[in-house]
């Protein structure tokens, strides 16, 4: 019996630090130490030997036992650390490899045009208003004079809603205009930019939904030279010190009088070329005296308060300031054309 400890000792402890995984040494430890191993296959033979002898067999079967345990228990630390250390090599971060490139976009040119008519008007002390797109017609047209049977209330011009023609996309911003009137303190001064809608078929000059900047003026004594006196300065700020411009009598529900604003030409000095296709001009937007109808639709006393609006059209602005042949460009996003700007 001793022969065969010796024997199991001297194979075990030469098989355990050869182990070269932990699920091999526990293969080990279950054959050399477990139920039905070798060890305990020994052990049984105990029955055989003589009281005197069993308790020195004991004695050395435990130290056996004891030994390879400690064998086992350090092959297994061995084992961890070389799986720890395979472990942090597969997972370590190279600091010094480059990191992807961040490819950041950037505002779009209609909406850096935006930005700089807003500077300009706050600037002189205007608040930005912001509103629905989904609007009620008494906001679009009723409380803007467009009364019942105005040409632009047609379907054929007009995206509605419903069967009654009572909801719609704006077809411009002023009905925020009319929501301001009817709640802010006097006076007024405030810019409205955003979308909106009309049943155009797109080309190089038109799209169903385009961008609007409309802005007003309300207060006392507010007169026509104001009106001038402000459009002047705007334009002076968007196209530089010394810009001519002109006004020309025009027609819109919502004001009266009405006026269009022409910048002469800054390619040609006002001789005509192909920029401002031989007029020497270039119209920018229309304007006029508040309607003393919408006032009083407003609850504002029309005896007591003047004002003055205007409304352009954003992505022609654009278009001129960044030299933009087709509207087109501007709504289909492709970065080819973005990535000129
Ligand atoms: C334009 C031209 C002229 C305009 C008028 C108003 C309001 F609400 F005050 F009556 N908002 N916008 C206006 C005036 C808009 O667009 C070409």
């Amino acid at each position: 019996m001793k022969a065969l400890m010796q024997e199991l000792k001297e194979s075990a402890l030469k098989a355990i630090p050869d182990a070269d995984s932990l699920e091999n040494l526990e293969a080990l430890r279950i054959k050399y130490l477990g139920k039905k191993g070798e060890l305990t296959a020994i052990l049984k033979q105990m029955g055989k030997l003589s009281a005197e002898e069993r308790p020195a067999m004991g004695q050395l079967a435990n130290q056996l036992r004891a030994e390879l345990e400690s064998s086992i228990e350090e092959s297994k630390k061995r084992l961890e650390a070389a799986a720890l250390e395979a472990k942090l090599k597969l997972e370590a971060v190279d600091v010094t490899i480059p990191g992807d490139e961040l490819k950041l976009g950037h505002k779009h040119p209609m909406y850096m045009a935006l930005d700089e008519i807003k500077d300009i008007f706050v600037g002189m002390g205007f608040t930005v208003l912001d509103g629905p797109e989904v609007e009620l017609a008494t906001y679009n047209f009723d409380k803007l004079n467009a009364e019942e049977g105005h040409p632009s209330r047609d379907w054929s011009d007009t995206f509605y809603f419903d069967e009654d023609s009572r909801v719609m996309l704006r077809s411009q911003t002023s009905p925020m205009q009319v929501r301001a009137m009817e709640t802010m303190k006097l006076p007024i001064r405030i810019v409205a930019p955003g979308r909106v809608y009309r049943k155009d078929e797109v080309d190089a000059t038109h799209s169903p939904m385009f961008h609007q900047v409309e802005g007003m003026v309300i207060d006392k004594g507010v007169t026509m030279a104001d009106l001038k006196g402000t459009l002047n300065l705007v334009m002076e700020q968007l196209f530089g010190k010394g810009t001519v411009t002109r006004f020309r009598p025009h027609h819109f529900p919502f004001t009266e009088p009405s006026c269009e604003m022409d910048v002469q030409c800054h390619k040609c000095g006002g001789k005509g070329c192909p920029t401002c296709k031989g007029e020497g001009w270039i119209e920018v937007l229309g304007a006029g005296m508040i309607h003393p109808k919408v006032l009083e639709m407003s609850g504002i006393d029309s005896e007591e308060y003047t004002g003055w609006a205007f409304g352009m059209g954003l992505e022609r602005l654009a278009m001129r300031r960044f030299k933009i042949s087709d509207l087109r460009l501007i709504f289909e996003n492709d970065v080819r054309f973005l990535e000129q700007f």
